[in-house]
């Protein structure tokens, strides 16, 4: 193992690799394969949020970083007691491989291999592995393969939560145009006319998005003005989520107060575009993400 990455003890005594490269700082749990810190090299700050609440737990999810939203979306449609957002986010993953790359990144692979607990809850045989690189670029790759001997349909997220210094003072970038469907609005499907500000609980999944998105977070006090771009590849969703007042103070694992420092941009393959894979066919989905100074 390079010496830019080691495996450590951290919160609630879970497993994590920590990455020291030059390019960059970060941190990966092997519960969920979860991201949870990427600090680029000259940043002054993470640019991810964590939840000062957050469980750190087996069996729990982690509030912040990346979650690894697998194989639904949201709670599940057929069994209102299973986890929301699938089962990956709560199991340990094993560690494939760390290695060092040349613009002095470093690359974290996990994998997670269908099981009798999975099965039990989902009776599909499958592969999915995670290639997480740390650099200039933060770089999350998922990567499924259906290892059974019938096809199935997944659903699929990379559910990134952004450090911000005011989810009311920021503008989001990129989805001008599009459809999204309206969580807090009984789903219906609407069209955004222009950029996205947050002046509420907001919940929409933008529909056959594949554009890049950037978030354009102003100076506050002790935290420079940066742009968050956010590109992908594999990916036909885009989800945007902000709880608000009411939601965060709903949510055991979030502080009542933290909702304005937070913004999830979350690159996904959902609902209508949910994966279907045949026996033996591979699935694959990007996040790249990037910061930039404001202008
Ligand atoms: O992606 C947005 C969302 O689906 C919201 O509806 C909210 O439930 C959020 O995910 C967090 O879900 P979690 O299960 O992590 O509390």
């Amino acid at each position: 193992m390079p010496e830019a990455t080691r495996i450590i003890t951290a919160n609630g005594g879970l497993r994590a690799v920590q990455i020291d490269a030059p390019a960059a700082r970060g941190l990966i749990y092997l519960h969920g394969a979860h991201v949870a810190s990427w600090i680029p090299a000259g940043a002054d700050r993470d640019v991810l949020w964590l939840s000062e609440k957050s469980h750190w737990a087996a069996g729990k999810p982690i509030r912040g970083g990346v979650p690894v939203c697998f194989p639904w979306f949201g709670p599940r449609k057929d069994d209102p007691a299973a986890p929301a957002h699938g089962f990956a986010r709560l199991k340990e993953w094993s560690l494939e491989s760390t290695e060092l790359l040349p613009e002095g990144a470093a690359r974290v692979t996990l994998l997670l291999q269908s099981d009798d607990d999975t099965r039990r809850s989902w009776p599909h045989d499958f592969t999915l592995r995670m290639h997480a690189s740390f650099g200039k670029v933060l770089e999350l790759r998922l990567e499924l393969t259906n290892t059974g001997s019938t096809p199935l349909t997944a659903e699929e997220a990379l559910h990134t939560y952004f450090a911000v210094a005011d989810a009311r003072a920021l503008t989001i970038r990129g989805l001008a145009g599009a459809r999204y469907i309206d969580k807090v609005d009984g789903l219906k499907e609407k069209t955004q006319d222009d950029v996205i500000r947050i002046t509420a609980e907001t919940d929409r999944v933008y529909t056959n998005t594949t554009s890049e998105v950037i978030i354009e977070d102003p100076p506050a006090p002790g935290a420079t003005g940066r742009h968050i771009h956010i590109g992908k590849t594999g990916s036909a969703d885009t989800v945007v989520w902000n709880p608000w007042i009411a939601k965060a103070k709903a949510m055991a694992d979030f502080g009542d107060d933290e909702w304005p420092g937070m913004l999830c941009v979350e690159t996904c393959n959902v609902m209508a575009n949910a994966l279907r894979l045949t026996p033996g066919q591979f699935a694959s989905m990007t996040a790249r993400v990037s910061i930039h100074p404001s202008a």
